[in-house]
């Protein structure tokens, strides 16, 4: 079907309670296994694009690539602007087609970060009703081209996200609840603010976001460096975070490291295990369905498997 305004996904994940997995991509095959795993899990899905992927497959051969890919399937995707950092990232992607924007104004100061979003909004929903996400507070770790200094980062603040909400009009709220961009997470206990998901929750009844939400998962991390990779590995966010984040009020989790991981992991192994190979195919294909397989798991644990 055609790719789907993400407000519209929204309302039913808001009102059962089940998040819906954000997933990066660059490439065809990223995409392929994004949209293979919502068809086989009968899921809703979000494929993103940040603007440095933009700037890598250029944006109208991965609008075009989206759109056909979705036409051929049942389920519903969104395609979404990932940290939009200002008014020509927006304008750009709402003018190319897709159906959900992010604004990130999160490291200016609250008045600014409001101006700027009530801007995204207003471009968006007069421009085909686009769904625009909005961030509050401050991740810690590194975020495509920007690296946010872990002392900088502060969690989102629900008095002041109240405001936020009824002064710029955004659709979604990424929080800052303790996750971070990257391999490298948490290092000992995971330290998420649970109880700061429900307070905002309960005082926006919008769809709120968790950024940073992969699980930095051990065996991927250990295949990568048993076959020549170095990654310090740290621990990212298990089955329970999840469940947790979820059942408080989180709609949309975005994952982008997890499928970085798997899909070096794969190529790593394959390229020492096959040392006569040179078809590209007989390594990205097993690297495709190995991240396909992930994200049905992910599905799974976000609760939008069957909700398409
Ligand atoms: C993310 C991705 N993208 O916006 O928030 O986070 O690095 O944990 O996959 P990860
Ligand atoms: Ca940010
Ligand atoms: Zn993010």
């Amino acid at each position: 079907m055609p790719l789907e305004i993400l407000g519209k996904m929204y309302e039913k994940a808001n009102r059962e309670y089940y998040a819906i997995g954000q997933f990066n991509f660059s490439n065809l095959e990223f995409l392929q296994s994004a949209l293979d795993a919502a068809e086989e899990m009968k899921s809703p899905v979000i494929v993103a694009l940040s603007t440095g992927a933009i700037k890598y497959g250029g944006i109208k051969n991965l609008v075009s690539m989206t759109r056909t890919m979705a036409d051929q399937i049942k389920a519903p995707v969104a395609l979404h602007l990932d940290h939009g950092a200002n008014m020509d990232d927006v304008k750009m992607c709402v003018d190319a087609g897709f159906t959900s924007v992010m604004i990130d104004g999160s490291h200016h100061p609250l008045q600014e970060n409001i101006a700027l979003t009530r801007q995204a909004v207003e471009y968006a929903h007069s421009h085909g009703g686009i769904t625009v996400e909005a961030e509050l507070g401050r991740l810690g770790g590194i975020e495509d081209d920007v690296n946010v200094d872990e002392r900088d980062a502060r969690l989102t603040d629900p008095a002041e996200a109240v405001r936020f909400h009824a002064e710029s009009g955004c659709d979604a709220l990424a929080v800052a609840v303790g996750t971070s961009h990257g391999a490298y997470k948490f290092k000992g206990e995971n330290k998420i603010d649970f109880d700061r998901i429900k307070v905002i929750k309960d005082k926006l009844r919008i769809p709120l976001v968790l950024h940073g939400a992969s699980s930095v998962d051990a065996d991927s991390v250990k295949m990568i460096n048993q076959y020549g990779g170095k990654i310090e590995g740290a621990k990212g966010l298990d089955a329970e975070s999840y469940a947790h984040a979820i059942k408080n009020g989180i709609n949309k989790v975005n994952i982008d490291t997890d499928l970085r991981l798997k899909w070096t992991a794969v190529l790593r192994k394959l390229m020492h295990d096959k040392p006569g190979e040179f078809d590209p195919r007989k390594f990205l294909g097993p690297a495709r369905d190995a991240v396909k397989e992930l994200i049905k798991q992910k599905m799974k644990l976000l609760g939008s498997a069957g909700k398409a």
